[in-house]
């Protein structure tokens, strides 16, 4: 018999999407406006002038690709809401279609066996509450505990695990900070103000799940985590490093998981913005209150040198090292800072489950004469990522499950659907669906419950 690598029994074999890379159907059932649909419409913001009205028609077949999801294996689905689905107006008004629409779905997933967790917040924030001040306002922080426990209330029965937040860092930076996400804003205070409320937001949602009082439910951030790598074996670089993962990292981790905001990055961005003065008191606190567990989306690292690049920090980011395998988006694969990382979140926050809610890798790959599309290069990447996961596992880390990004080749924001980072091949015109050769493989691995020892091919 081949060696493989077993995983524990109820490990979660899983893939992740988000409603607007995904859905379509942006007018159906009464869904409102969401910052993406204004975005999508600036000339010049997105390549190609990609928009995700259509999407991957996920709406409307969502159906077969739950049974799709199924027939190769995988037990759990990482899924999104649209707020503007459930509220078009961003509060007020509950639409019953966009109810009855995740009401389906989850049940579908349900029906086959596929345990959903669900993310309230992937970006789609309704134009109504922007136009009321976005996450640079603090009432939106408050609406969106709101709309958190409308869906507590409305799949709570059925949904044990929900992601509040995705990636609140990203969210900052490319959507307010630099202005290459929605809503398209260049203002390096208001990101800080923005990323506070998102974490508020992250809070008062999650205890609003504890009042509930529903046995088993749980909340945690979706962040996406760069472990640092200094750019030399120098004191100066290795503090640059430490202070780009304050900004990157424990400015996230660190009140989430009770330890207030880290003095160090306090005092970058005090330096660049002036007082925090939006930090309340008893914010922290409310950060705080119930965090079950730590959602990593890990795609790549971060080389850092000590030094001035382009913002007002103290580090430079470097490119990657030669002979560093990459995706084509020119991402760095490295698998074993993927081992590292959960090791550290482990040790810095133990006892803390750890799901691993992201991590996938974008390749080309496109159907060849007899229809198949072989992607060798994903079946080595998910195997090397599995195989580190593998490892934090047996080192101690409670690492519950492994959802892959992407199931489908989907809306990638501001690069529209040039990045191809799907399980499942998406035909652009047709939108019709064709299983990769790594899909194939991720679902023998999830009915195996083990990966081989070696990569295959040879490759890895
Ligand atoms: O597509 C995104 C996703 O929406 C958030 N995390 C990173 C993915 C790949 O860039």
């Amino acid at each position: 018999m081949t060696a493989e690598l077993r995983f524990p029994p109820r490990f979660r074999w899983g893939t992740a999407t988000s409603a607007y890379q995904v859905e379509g159907a942006t007018r159906a059932d009464g869904r409102g406006e969401s910052v993406w649909d204004r975005f999508c419409r600036v000339p010049g913001a997105i390549e190609n002038g990609d928009t995700g009205d259509d999407a991957c028609d996920h709406y409307a077949r969502a159906g077969e690709d739950v049974a799709l999801m199924a027939s190769l294996g995988l037990t759990a689905y990482r899924l999104s809401l649209a707020w503007p689905r459930l509220f078009p107006a961003g509060d007020g008004r509950i639409e019953p279609r966009g109810l009855a629409h995740y009401d389906r779905l989850i049940d579908r997933l349900l029906a086959h066996g596929i345990t959903p967790l669900v993310t309230l917040y992937h970006w789609d924030l309704p134009q109504a509450l922007q136009d009321r001040g976005g996450w640079r306002d603090r009432a939106t922080a408050r609406r969106f505990a709101d709309y958190a426990a409308a869906c507590f209330d409305a799949f709570g029965d059925r949904v044990r695990d929900w992601v509040t937040v995705n990636e609140p860092w990203i969210v900052g930076v490319l959507g307010h900070q630099l202005g290459l996400h929605a809503p398209g804003e260049r203002d390096l205070a208001g990101s800080v103000r923005a990323m506070h409320h998102l974490l508020l937001g992250h809070g008062l949602a999650a205890s609003a799940l504890r009042a509930t009082g529903r046995p088993g439910a749980r909340a945690g951030v979706a962040y996406s985590l760069y472990p640092h790598t200094p750019a030399g074996d120098t004191a100066a670089d290795r503090a640059a490093a430490h202070a780009s993962d304050g900004y990157v990292n424990r400015w996230f981790l660190d009140p989430v998981h009770g330890r207030g905001y880290p003095a160090d990055m306090r005092e970058h961005w005090e330096r660049a913005v002036g007082p925090l003065d939006f930090v309340a008191d008893g914010d922290e606190r409310a950060i705080a209150a119930g965090s079950d567990f730590i959602g990593v989306n890990y795609y790549t690292r971060r080389i850092v040198a000590a030094g001035r690049g382009d913002g007002p920090w103290p580090w430079r980011v470097e490119r990657g090292r030669p002979g560093v395998p990459r995706t084509d988006l020119n991402w760095e694969i490295v698998p074993d800072d993927l081992t590292a990382l959960l090791l550290r979140l482990h040790r810095a926050h133990p006892g803390v489950p750890l799901l691993v809610t992201e991590n996938g890798a974008a390749f080309d790959d496109a159907p060849g004469p007899d229809g198949g599309v072989r992607d060798a290069r994903r079946v080595a990447f998910l195997h090397g990522h599995l195989a580190a996961v593998h490892r934090a596992i047996a080192a101690g880390a409670p690492v519950e499950g492994y959802y892959h990004w992407s199931f489908l080749d989907n809306f990638e924001w501001a690069m529209g659907y040039r990045p191809r980072f799907g399980l499942v091949h998406v035909d652009r015109d047709t939108r019709r669906r064709t299983v990769k050769e790594s899909g194939r493989w991720y679902g023998a691995v999830a009915r195996a419950g083990a990966i081989p020892a070696r990569p295959p091919g040879g490759a890895g």
